[in-house]
């Protein structure tokens, strides 16, 4: 008797080790949670529904995938986003390397001032040794990435005035996403920068709690930012967010390799058509999206380069500082592949 019971506990457990290897189905999920800060409405929630969409066709159901717009799996805080997909809180995201920057200090390198002139530049570092070097980050902190992706460069809009020169930042209260960086790079500007979730931040302009933010021009439409205010719209250029595309850990694990290669590809499909969604209307070739904007009784003001330049000259202090603080390494690499660009 005693003996039968150690067998069968035996041939179990060896049953239970061999399920580990091979991902059964049973280990599936009937629902994976996908993390977003905007929805479908902007390319970058576009780009999540793409892959959730992408992977429930390739996989045949097996991977059934919902989004979770606005960050509500961490309640609104985006900031919260990268630790709630290391522990399981969330499956899969597309995330700004924005929010992801107070757990991972080198994504704030996509946040230097002026870092990035051209969408070439952008392409240099996501798809070069950069690119590699952030997905090496993001997999030593336990997450699995998978492809790129782009929010966009990111325009300075306001209530009061058309900003031409850093002193018509003077006083301006502005709020600003989750990095420390833009902080610095706004008081450094003589404004008075407020750290606030996306979430908040709505309604802080429509109260006029704040004068103005700044985010790409695709956001700036979809979220309507006109209607609160937001009348003045300086292209500027200063920085641009990339996306990425990533799965926790644990349940990359538990898919078989099959449907671990399926999800990757899946990402990268949608990665692409995101990245050209995202560019859709705001390039020198096609400033479509520039003109329906101003339809809207919006000034929209473009910098020459003189202007442009004394930005640049203005935060040269904080790209200093955060050269150091990101690794004076890791930006002067980010430099030479920007310079050495195919335009
Ligand atoms: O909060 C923002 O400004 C947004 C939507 O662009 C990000 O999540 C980085």
């Amino acid at each position: 008797m005693k003996i039968r019971t150690f067998v069968g506990a035996a041939a179990c457990s060896l049953a239970a080790l061999f399920m580990a290897g091979t991902a059964s189905a049973a280990d599936y999920k009937s629902e994976y949670k996908m993390s977003l800060v905007v929805g479908p409405a902007f390319p970058w929630g576009k780009g999540g529904e793409i892959w959730a969409d992408l992977v429930r066709e390739r996989t045949d159901g097996r991977i059934n995938i919902k989004l979770y717009p606005g960050v509500s799996l961490v309640q609104g805080d985006q900031t919260r986003e990268f630790p709630a997909i290391r522990q399981g809180i969330i499956d899969m995201a597309v995330g700004s390397t924005i929010n992801w920057s107070p757990q991972i200090k080198e994504m704030n390198l996509f946040s230097m001032p002026f870092l990035m002139p051209d969408y070439a530049a952008i392409d240099a570092l996501i798809h070069g040794k950069i690119g590699e070097k952030m997905f090496e980050y993001v997999e030593d902190a336990g997450v699995v990435p998978l492809a790129w992706g782009e929010n966009g460069y990111r325009q300075i809009t306001n209530s009061k005035v058309d900003i031409t020169q850093p002193e018509d930042l003077k006083g301006l209260k502005l709020r600003v996403v989750g990095s420390p960086l833009f902080i610095d790079i706004f008081e450094t500007l003589g404004a008075n920068p407020t750290q606030m979730s996306w979430a908040d931040a709505q309604p802080a302009l429509a109260t006029g709690a704040v004068d103005g933010q700044e985010n790409p021009l695709s956001i700036y439409t979809a979220s309507k930012l006109h209607e609160v205010g937001q009348k003045h719209v300086t292209l500027w250029n200063y920085i641009a967010d990339p996306l990425i595309f990533v799965v926790n850990k644990e349940v990359w694990e538990s898919w078989s390799e099959e449907d671990q290669e399926i999800v990757a590809e899946a990402a990268r499909d949608a990665g692409k058509q995101e990245i050209e969604i995202a560019r859709k209307g705001v390039t020198p070739e096609d400033p479509s999206l520039l003109k329906e904007i101003e339809e809207l009784g919006v000034t929209i003001t473009e910098l020459d380069e003189d202007q442009h330049d004394a930005f640049v000259e203005a935060t040269k202090p904080v790209f200093d500082k955060w050269r150091e603080r990101i690794g004076p390494d890791l930006v002067d690499q980010a430099l030479e592949d920007i310079e050495a660009r195919e335009q």
